[in-house]
């Protein structure tokens, strides 16, 4: 099983999409580890985005996703930080599938109002910087043997 760090960004909580973006992960099957809804400052932000410090974005990106609330979730799942990826589309809406969160949700690339871990080494260091180990929630819902062979 493997764990990736989720986030419905500013734009998509404004939206109202929280819901819709809990329930496609639902409905895939994968099991929700841990949640809370938070203002990020704008330091947590730049720790969060500190690889993308050298694109001219990062400054204003970084701004952006502290101006407001933000559902931070982890999600676990066989292979989830790439099946996640998938759902969530391309980083530019308009090169997202139809189906995909992305594609089916947002326009632009500025406000595609979701985050999800690239790696399952970058899933590891992000949930690390969002949660405490207590946070996390160990449980098996009774639906794992109808989901998993
Ligand atoms: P992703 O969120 O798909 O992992 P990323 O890590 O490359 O994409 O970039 C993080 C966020 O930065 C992305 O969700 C939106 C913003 N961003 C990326 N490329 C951008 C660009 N060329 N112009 C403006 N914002 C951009
Ligand atoms: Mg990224």
């Amino acid at each position: 099983m493997e764990r990736t760090f989720i986030a419905v960004k500013p734009d998509g909580v404004q939206r109202g999409l929280c819901g819709e973006i809990i329930k496609r992960f639902e409905q895939r099957g994968f099991r929700l580890v841990a949640a809370k809804f938070l203002q990020a400052s704008e330091d947590h932000m730049k720790k969060h985005y500190l690889d993308l410090k050298d694109k001219p974005f990062y400054n204003g990106l970084c701004k952006y996703m502290s101006t407001g609330p933000i559902l931070a979730m982890v999600w676990e799942g066989q292979n989830i930080v790439k099946l996640g990826r998938v759902m969530l589309g391309e980083t530019n809406p308009a090169d997202s599938k139809p189906g995909s969160i992305r594609g089916d949700l947002c326009i632009d690339i500025g406000r595609n109002i979701i985050h999800g871990s690239d790696t399952l080494e970058n899933a590891k260091a992000e949930i690390d910087l969002w949660f405490k180990a207590e946070e996390l929630v160990s449980y098996t819902p009774c639906a794992q043997p109808w989901l998993y062979e």
